[in-house]
């Protein structure tokens, strides 16, 4: 248990929480370009949270597979400037980032939310980084196997249990080496990282076993707003539907999430997701009336 008490971001919750999609990179596969401009990222992000967004994930490192990494310099550049005014502003900003630099200065900028993709494997001292920030710092651990333009080369997954088996052992082993690194485990959110070094059917298998990824005892996060297996998911015949016509899928597995009981949804359409949200909420409210009714 963390000495801090319990996190204002990981309590109370009735509906997931809304992680709305800052891309700041030229490149992302479904926004790459739009909000490179400090100033349109920043309109973007106030856009978000007034459509819902609980809080804003801020990225500089596209990782569509077969990316190329920006240099440390460069992602500086991006992100830290977004970070700076969006908290400014009020806004609780997650940080996108693999490196403990970038994590280190969007921390001091203000954010209060480390997303690593890469769960500390990439550079493991970011683990030190937010176990060196204190019990306010949230800090997201994805499933990742390698960077963006190898991960196609990792995903066979040939461990008892399949992929679900192998997800769920590494994403436990990343948790304890969080903890081990001085992450106060009650501070760790685990997110399966579909899309990353996974096929369709391995995103998919994972969806249809989020009660076993439960049982690692941390909260859920999901990104799956606009992802490829979506697109194969909607294809007709062999042309995926396009990138910007994947909304109504991301929608419709945010419901089913919440339903769930999943902590937090990572996503490009807020307003789509919040009213998602609403109506699972209310639809669960209406059903808990009729169970306390006796009728059930
Ligand atoms: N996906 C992307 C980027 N960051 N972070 C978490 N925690 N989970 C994800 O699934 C995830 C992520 C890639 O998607 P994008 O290019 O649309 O940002």
């Amino acid at each position: 248990m963390s000495p801090h008490g319990a996190h204002p971001l990981l309590v109370g919750r009735d509906r997931p929480r809304v992680m709305g999609v800052l891309n700041v990179t030229p490149d992302s596969f479904s926004d790459g370009g739009r909000w490179a401009d400090t100033d349109a990222a920043l309109a973007h992000g106030r856009r978000l949270v007034a459509q819902g967004a609980d809080l804003v994930d801020v990225g500089g490192e596209s990782t569509r597979p077969g990316a190329v990494r920006p240099g440390t310099a460069e992602e500086l550049d991006r992100v830290v400037p977004v970070v700076t005014g969006l908290a400014a502003a009020g806004v609780t900003v997650s940080v996108d980032t693999m490196r403990a630099e970038v994590a280190a200065a969007a921390l001091a900028a203000g954010a209060r939310v480390v997303n690593d993709v890469s769960g500390g494997l990439a550079d493991p001292a970011v683990l030190d980084v937010v176990a060196g920030a204190g019990g306010d710092v949230v800090y997201v651990a994805m499933h990742w196997r390698a960077h963006a333009d190898r991960m196609r080369d990792f995903a066979a997954y040939d461990g008892p249990g399949g992929v679900v088996g192998d997800v769920r052992r590494e994403l436990g082993e990343r948790l304890a080496a969080a903890v081990a690194a001085g992450v106060a485990e009650d501070r760790v959110v685990l997110d399966p990282g579909l899309g990353f070094a996974k096929t369709a059917e391995h995103n998919w298998a994972l969806l249809g076993a989020l009660a076993e990824l439960d049982a690692l005892g941390r909260p859920l996060l999901l990104g799956a707003s606009r992802k490829s297996f979506l697109g194969r998911l909607l294809a007709v015949g062999s042309e995926p539907r396009p990138v910007d016509e994947r909304e109504a899928a991301g929608v419709a597995l945010s419901a089913l999430a919440a339903a769930h009981g999943v902590w937090g949804l990572r996503v490009h359409d807020v307003r789509g997701t919040a009213d998602a949200l609403a109506v699972a909420r209310r639809w669960r409210e209406a059903s808990a009336a009729r169970t306390g009714a006796g009728t059930a």
